[in-house]
C-alpha cells in the first residue's frame, strides 16, 4: 500500500510512523486510519521490529477527527459515529495496547480529542516542551472517546480527568507531565534526539521481557493482587527460561552489555 498521510519507516529494530496531514494538525480521515491499520499490521508481523514510535510532521501532533471529512451539519443527516469508532478508533487503541513490543508516542506539538487520547493509549508518552493537550470533545458535544474516559481517571484521578474532559482546557506538556498524564516532558530542542536515544534503548533491550511488562502492567488495570501475582509468576517462569535471561545474567557476571535476542 502507498502512503499518502502517514510516513512508515523501519531501520535499527525501530518502526516509526509519522502522521503527515501538517495543514490539518495531522487530524484523522477514513484514509489515515486505513493507512495506520496497513502500517501497524506491518509492524506486528515484522518481527525484526523491536519498538514502535509514533509521531507527527509539523506543529501538530494530532487535532483528533478530521471534522470536515464527513458532512456535518445543523438538518443533515446526521452521522453514525459509533460505527466510526468500531470501525476506526476502537480497534487502533487495542492494536497498540496489544502490540508485543514498547510503543512510544512522541507528541511534537497540539494533541487534541483523539489525538490526545490515541497518544495516552500508548505505552509511553514523551513530549516536547511546547505541546500540549486538549480533550477537545466538550466543546463540540461529545464525549472523550478513544480510551479517554478510561485513561484519563487511571492516569491523572477522577477529579482531574472531570476537569480536563467537561473544560477541555489546553494544558501544556510540563503540566501533563506533573499531573502524570504523560511520562516526560523535553525541552524543544533536545526533543528529536531524545526520541531517538530512547527508542534505541528500547529496540536494544529484551523485547520479551518489554512484552511481558507490558501485557503485566496493562493486565494489573483490572486485576487483584493475587492474580496479579500469579501473572507475575507465570511471565517470570517463561523469561526465566528464555535465552534473554541467560544472556543478561552472563553479560551482567562478564561486565559486558547484553546482547538480546529480539521477538
Ligand atoms: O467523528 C468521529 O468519528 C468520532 C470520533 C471523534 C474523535 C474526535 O477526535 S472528536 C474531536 C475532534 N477534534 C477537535 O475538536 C479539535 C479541533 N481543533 C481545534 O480545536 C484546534 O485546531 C486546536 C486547538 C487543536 C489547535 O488550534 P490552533 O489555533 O493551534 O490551530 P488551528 O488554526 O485551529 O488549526 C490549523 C488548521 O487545521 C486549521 O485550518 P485552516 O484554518 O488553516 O484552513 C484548522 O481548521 C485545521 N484543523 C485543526 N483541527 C482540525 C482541523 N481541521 C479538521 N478537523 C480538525 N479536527
Amino acid at each position: 500500500m502507498n502512503y499518502e498521510q502517514i510516513r512508515f519507516e523501519t531501520g535499527e529494530g525501530i518502526a516509526r510512523i509519522t502522521l503527515n496531514r501538517p495543514d490539518r494538525l495531522n487530524s484523522f480521515t477514513a484514509q489515515m486510519h486505513g493507512e495506520l491499520r496497513d502500517a501497524l499490521a506491518r509492524v506486528a508481523a515484522d518481527t525484526g521490529v523491536r519498538a514502535l514510535l509514533l509521531t507527527g510532521v509539523g506543529r501538530g501532533f494530532c487535532a483528533g477527527q478530521d471534522l470536515a471529512d464527513r458532512a456535518v451539519a445543523p438538518g443533515a443527516a446526521p452521522v453514525d459515529l459509533g460505527e466510526s469508532i468500531d470501525r476506526h478508533y476502537r480497534p487502533l487503541v487495542l492494536t497498540l495496547r496489544q502490540l508485543p513490543l514498547p510503543v512510544v508516542c512522541a507528541v511534537n506539538g497540539v494533541a487534541a480529542g483523539a489525538g490526545a487520547n490515541i497518544a495516552l493509549a500508548c505505552d509511553l508518552v514523551v513530549a516536547c516542551k511546547s505541546a500540549s493537550f486538549i480533550q477537545a470533545f466538550c466543546r463540540i458535544g461529545l464525549v472523550p472517546d478513544s480510551g479517554g474516559t478510561w485513561f484519563l481517571p487511571r492516569l491523572v484521578g477522577n477529579a482531574r480527568a472531570m476537569g480536563l474532559a467537561m473544560f477541555g482546557d489546553r494544558i501544556s506538556a510540563e503540566q501533563a507531565a506533573d499531573w502524570g498524564l504523560i511520562w516526560k516532558c523535553v525541552e524543544d530542542a533536545a526533543f528529536a534526539a531524545t526520541v531517538d536515544t530512547l527508542m534505541l534503548q528500547l529496540a536494544q533491550a529484551s523485547t520479551r521481557g518489554l512484552a511481558a511488562i507490558k501485557r503485566a502492567m496493562h493486565a494489573s488495570e483490572g486485576n487483584a493482587l493475587a492474580q496479579q501475582l500469579d501473572l507475575e509468576r507465570d511471565l517470570q517462569r517463561d523469561l526465566g527460561f528464555g535465552a534473554d535471561y541467560q544472556e543478561g545474567v552472563a553479560a551482567f557476571l562478564e561486565k559486558r552489555p547484553p546482547r538480546f535476542s529480539g521477538r
